[in-house]
């Protein structure tokens, strides 16, 4: 958000038709939308769709300010497809506000969908949050408070209120994150999701925070990635942000700071969410990369989000062709982790471990996370899962590992299960991918099975390896 001024009100209720007719928008490359412009986006994760919750921009070319209505949904099955869902809610979701759909997040609770929300109230001050409901992702919503949630009357509030961010921990305590203007601000949420359960507290650590707070957990450890326009290390012109990130051992922080994931963007504004999908993580953010593009013309891009085996993020490599397409077809649960990993043969300077450790390998030759690897041995070697009990398997992903030395990608290999009597290949395999810096993705007809077997069978000359093989729950 760079615009200081208030910006104009719109009047009463603006009846806004959920304008736009949901489609499909089949973009395969970033920005993921082209036929309108896009801002703002939180990503969400039901079962086997990725949601994208994205405020629309409206500004015609040469308004020097923010024009927004209305909030859109879009949904991928491998995110690298999306579904256009159309307009979702829009200002006149809330009955108080006059203007500005500014970001908001999709948090689910109590069985609903909670749309957290920057609106600009008609009331006294500015942005306000407001809060909707549905019974799915894509609604329909209803304002569910009547009110604002945050405003500039809630004791200790931000300097500016916008860009919600709720995060729910594994034992139901929800968090609501917000704040602009170098004000970052929390505060539990009540089980209804719709009060505040105690005081708003600042968060200490948040090192440069602007705005655009983002909050998960992963291995236990709390992130938050939040937009920052200093000039020490982020921007050479605080007129542009990038995205810092910061880790906490509790929810409510204080968060150490950790650096830069997400260089500046083409956009003067810098606003991402992180989420986890089909065993992958990635990062949604905008930039101005569609034609006609601009700082009030902006668009949705993902890409993919790397992590090192310390838990530290690796900087995003920006791309026009986003991410490879990482197709569901069952829960979307990697059940490698859970599973026991056994080889034909590892050599005593490589680690099995590395196969179900969660990596996210950069490329081929990423040791970072460890490297299975079986040289010198030649010819089919295999890596294998045993579950303590029998799991319904229908993919798996592999990301195979090259030293560029003695260790090559393979020449070919097969997914096999254990019958209850002896190995077999998984019925109806699709091809069995051995492309180096890439995750190779191959369905079968779902079995369930204690075993799952990688056969790998070796080039002339060469020994294999992999560094990541996950197999999801269908
Ligand atoms: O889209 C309006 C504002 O710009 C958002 O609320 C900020 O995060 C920035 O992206």
């Amino acid at each position: 958000m760079r615009i200081r001024s208030r910006a104009t009100k719109l009047g009463a209720v603006l009846a806004l038709a959920a304008s736009a007719v949901a489609g499909p928008t089949a973009s395969a490359a970033n920005p993921i939308v082209t036929a309108y412009y896009t801002a703002d986006p939180a990503p969400l994760v039901v079962g086997n769709t990725m949601y994208v919750y994205a405020g629309r921009d409206e500004a015609p070319v040469g308004h020097d300010n923010f024009l927004m209505r209305e909030w859109r949904v879009l949904s991928s099955t491998d995110a690298a497809t999306w579904t256009d869902h159309g307009a979702k809610a829009n200002i006149g979701t809330f009955a108080w506000a006059g203007a500005d759909a500014w970001a908001s997040e999709v948090e689910p609770g109590n069985g609903k969908y909670y749309w957290y929300t920057s609106v600009n109230g008609n009331g006294p001050g500015w942005m306000d949050i407001g809060v909707a409901v549905g019974d799915s992702p894509l609604g329909p919503f209803r304002d569910a408070k009547g009110g604002p949630l945050i405003s500039d009357s809630t004791p200790n509030s931000s300097g500016l209120n916008i860009d919600p961010t709720v995060f729910t921990d594994d034992d139901g305590q929800a968090y609501l994150y917000w704040g602009g203007y170098w004000g970052a601000r929390a505060a539990k949420l009540k089980p209804n999701m719709i009060e505040l359960d105690g005081p708003v507290v600042t968060p200490q650590g948040l090192t440069d925070f602007w705005e655009a707070p983002w909050m998960f957990k992963r291995n236990g450890l709390y992130y938050m990635v939040y937009a920052a326009n200093d000039t020490n290390g982020c921007v050479t012109s605080s007129s542009y942000a990038c995205q810092r990130y910061a880790t906490a051992t509790s929810p409510l922080g204080p968060w150490t700071h950790r650096g830069v994931v997400l260089d500046q963007v083409s956009s003067t504004t810098n606003h991402a969410g992180v989420v986890q999908f089909n065993g992958q993580w990635y990062i949604v953010y905008h930039n101005a990369n569609a034609p006609g593009g601009g700082n009030f013309r902006r668009s949705v891009a993902v890409d993919l989000l790397h992590f090192n085996a310390d838990g530290t993020m690796r900087k995003v490599v920006q791309t026009t062709t986003g991410p490879p397409p990482n197709p569901s077809g069952g829960t979307g649960t990697n059940l490698a982790p859970s599973a026991t990993a056994s080889t034909s043969y590892v050599s005593p300077w490589e680690n099995l471990a590395a196969v179900n450790n969660g990596g996210t390998p950069a490329n081929s030759a990423d040791r970072s996370n460890l490297a299975y690897g079986n040289w010198p041995e030649r010819g089919t070697q295999w890596v294998e899962y045993t579950w303590p009990t029998a799991k319904s398997v229908n993919r798996v992903s592999t990301y195979w590992f090259d030293d560029d030395q003695g260790i090559d990608l393979p020449a070919s290999c097969q997914v096999q299960y254990w019958t209850g009597s002896a190995y077999a290949p998984v019925p109806g395999q699709s091809a069995c991918g051995v492309a180096g810096n890439t995750s190779n993705t191959t369905t079968f007809s779902a079995v369930n099975t204690t075993r799952l077997r990688l056969s790998i069978t070796s080039k002339p000359d060469f020994s294999t390896g992999v560094l990541e093989w996950q197999a999801f729950q269908a």
